[in-house]
């Protein structure tokens, strides 16, 4: 069940978003009925149409946007009425098809950049339902008003007037696509980046820091270069968070991701394996140089203050690849066993996994 609050704040969204959407239509009704205008004037003009329908078309598509537009953002529902006005814009253009006796040029101009619009708009049932629309008011109209359906008689005057809308409305359309197409593709990399990094200390996350071990692990098999992975847990950390609060110890492990970042070379990449714990996978550095480099972070900590004045130190194990290692969870696993050796041995040090010592 939904609380009636976070009803509110759904229906708050979704009135956001259909006032974006009727928003997004408003310019390019505005130009495209425009181009309508003269594509619809062309067959007018051949039928010898009276002022007053004149005027009524002029009204319609000059006028109607702007109904249109102030109809949607008034609405309780503005997607629905936005639709709405879309199906409308079918409607019309059925209209103007019958009151232009049907000829050919402008009619099937404005059938096929009304339909264009609404399929790329709605879908397929959307652009179904728009069509049935269209026809039912084409239908309606000639059987009204009696009008005899002169197919055939487009002029040279229909054919041009029809041309602009020809022209510049398929290019309208195409470059909302086209801009859409790319704020998707911005947000897909947003989201991918936001789905690898870690939320509290920004570094790349479980997921992300372990895909990296296996693509490393490849890497130094295929190219024979040495590499090492460390594994850090910041020692007695419960009592951190018991001591200072855990906005503290949330501060300190923010610290403790800046000072792996600062300590690291750029290639090295540093991971937050999960809790208070950190991975670091170092690409090319051997038993000794990840030894040395774990022993520069452990000292780095050693000495930091974090929140004000919180201490803390850390406990590391190394393993550095080895042709035994039979996949890449076997050699984080021997950084592990080196880490609860670290911490068996009394914290606060960093020792290399008892494969490589012994
Ligand atoms: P040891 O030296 O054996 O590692 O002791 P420890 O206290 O560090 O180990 P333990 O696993 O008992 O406790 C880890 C603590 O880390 C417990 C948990 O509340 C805390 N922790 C895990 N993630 C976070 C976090 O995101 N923020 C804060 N503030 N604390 C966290
Ligand atoms: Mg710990
Ligand atoms: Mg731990």
């Amino acid at each position: 069940m939904q609380s009636s609050a976070e009803e509110t704040a759904e229906a708050a969204q979704s009135v956001d978003e259909g006032r974006r959407f009727a928003g997004r239509m408003f310019l390019p009704r505005v130009a495209g009925l425009a181009l309508g205008a003269v594509c619809i004037g062309g067959g007018l003009w051949e039928q010898g149409a009276s002022p007053w329908v004149w005027a009524l078309m002029l009204l319609n598509t000059l006028g109607w946007p702007h109904l249109a537009h102030w109809l949607a953002m008034r609405s309780k529902n503005p997607y629905r009425t936005e639709l709405g006005n879309l199906t409308l814009d079918s409607t019309f253009g059925g209209i103007w098809i019958a009151v232009m006796h049907f000829n050919l040029a402008p009619s099937v101009i404005l059938v096929a950049m009304l339909a264009m619009d609404k399929a790329a708009v709605g879908g397929p049932k959307f652009l179904a339902r728009c069509l049935f629309a269209q026809v039912a008011a084409a239908t309606a109209m000639a059987l009204l008003f009696r009008i005899e359906p002169q197919v055939l008689q487009s002029g040279i005057v229909a054919r041009l007037a029809a041309a602009p809308l020809l022209i510049c409305y398929p290019i309208m359309v195409g470059l909302t696509a086209y801009r859409l197409a790319r704020r998707v593709r911005q947000q897909n990399r947003e989201l991918a980046a936001l789905s690898s990094t870690d939320g509290l200390t920004r570094l790349p996350n479980h997921t992300a820091w372990l895909e990296a071990v296996e693509r490393e692990f490849d890497r130094a098999r295929r190219e024979g270069h040495p590499s090492a992975v460390l594994m850090l847990d910041l020692d007695h950390f419960k009592a951190i968070n018991d001591t200072h609060g855990h906005p503290a110890g949330d501060e300190v492990l923010r610290g403790v991701a800046e000072v792996l970042r600062e300590a690291l070379r750029l290639h090295d990449m540093p991971g937050r394996y999960g809790g208070e714990e950190f991975g670091v996978l170092l690409p090319g550095s051997d038993a000794a140089a990840a030894e040395a480099i774990a022993e520069r972070i452990r000292k780095k900590i050693e000495w930091a203050s974090f929140a004000g004045a919180v201490r803390v130190t850390a406990s590391i194990g190394c393993a550095a690849l080895e042709p035994d290692d039979a996949h890449p969870g076997a050699w984080v696993a021997r950084a592990d066993r080196a880490l609860y050796r670290a911490k068996a041995a009394g914290r606060n040090r960093a020792m290399q996994d008892l494969l490589k010592t012994a």
